[in-house]
């Protein structure tokens, strides 16, 4: 009886492959399929400053255009919409894409082939805000080409930008005598800080000051966003906080110490609305170090 014997389609080494990059020939010998053919591809990115404050109040808004193809993209145009509430006073571009501003759109026009992976100097906008604390507003752009592109999807962006009003952070700093973290009659106001700082613990932006007079300090231009106040102090020096939040809050110590090196003592109060027009305040009591 004959043997049967079994036979592979294909002859030489087993190699593992992806369906998609590799074809077969009737003689079972694989093959590159060919290339997707390589196109352009240009995006626009649009990034704001944070929330405005207020009508008067100045910010920018940039916009990057990028070719993240593997052709040049030819006839380069961008348009950013300002909306209005925003009046548009400036921009800021390089000679490869100048830009001409028409009411609330500005126009930008590529003057030479942008290369593939390039991205062009950003555009700045620099801007007025003109409408009233609580509006947010919508900024647009859209970026062409003549070229053809692999995707359209990121051809457009939008940014919105919020106006918040400004309110103010005050309080005061003293001697607490007893180191009972009450501020009692008797107890002197102190200026031996290093710094004061009112910030927005979203963005990282903010404002101090490093000399304070009368134990008292106030910041009244703190944008109406979530903030926390920080106090550092001369880690050489005689200071250090008070035991806070006690008791009455007209009158105890609001500043945690969060961290102590030899040369800083950092201390933090807790987070807090500020709103448009309105006042809050965060004490600060400071004792003796033992010694
Ligand atoms: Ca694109
Ligand atoms: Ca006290
Ligand atoms: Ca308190």
């Amino acid at each position: 009886m004959a043997r049967t014997r079994m036979t592979l389609a294909l002859r030489g080494p087993l190699v593992a492959v992806t369906a998609a990059a590799l074809t077969f020939t009737a003689s079972g010998v694989a093959h590159a399929a060919p290339a997707a053919k390589a196109l352009a591809d240009v995006a626009v990115d649009l990034s704001a400053d944070p929330p405005v404050v207020g009508t008067g109040y100045g910010t920018t808004v940039t916009a990057t255009v990028r070719n993240q193809g593997d052709r040049p993209a030819r006839d380069l145009q961008l348009k950013i919409t300002v909306p209005t509430g925003f009046e548009l006073f400036g921009t800021s571009s390089s000679s490869a894409l100048p830009c001409t501003p028409a009411a609330q759109v500005v126009t930008c026009t590529g003057t030479a082939d942008l290369a593939a992976h390039a991205t062009e100097y950003p555009i700045t906008l620099s801007l007025e805000a003109m409408a009233p604390p609580g509006t947010d507003a919508d900024f647009d752009a859209s970026v062409t080409t003549t070229s053809r592109e692999s995707d359209t999807s990121n051809n457009t962006a939008t940014r919105t930008v919020q106006i918040v009003g400004v309110g103010t952070v005050q309080g005061n700093v003293w001697n607490d005598l007893n180191g009972d973290g009450q501020r009692e009659p008797g107890e002197p106001p102190l200026n031996d800080i290093s710094s004061i700082q009112v910030i927005n613990p979203d963005d990282g932006d903010g404002s101090g000051v490093s000399n304070i007079f009368d134990g008292y300090y106030s910041f009244w231009d703190v944008r109406a966003t979530r903030n926390i106040v920080r106090v550092t102090l001369n880690g050489s020096g005689p200071w250090t906080f008070t035991t806070p939040n006690v008791g009455d809050d007209a009158t105890d110590s609001d500043i945690s110490d969060v961290s102590e090196t030899g040369s800083v003592i950092i201390g933090d109060s807790a987070e807090f609305n500020v709103t448009a027009g309105g006042v809050v305040t965060i004490d600060v009591g400071l004792v003796a170090k033992s010694q």
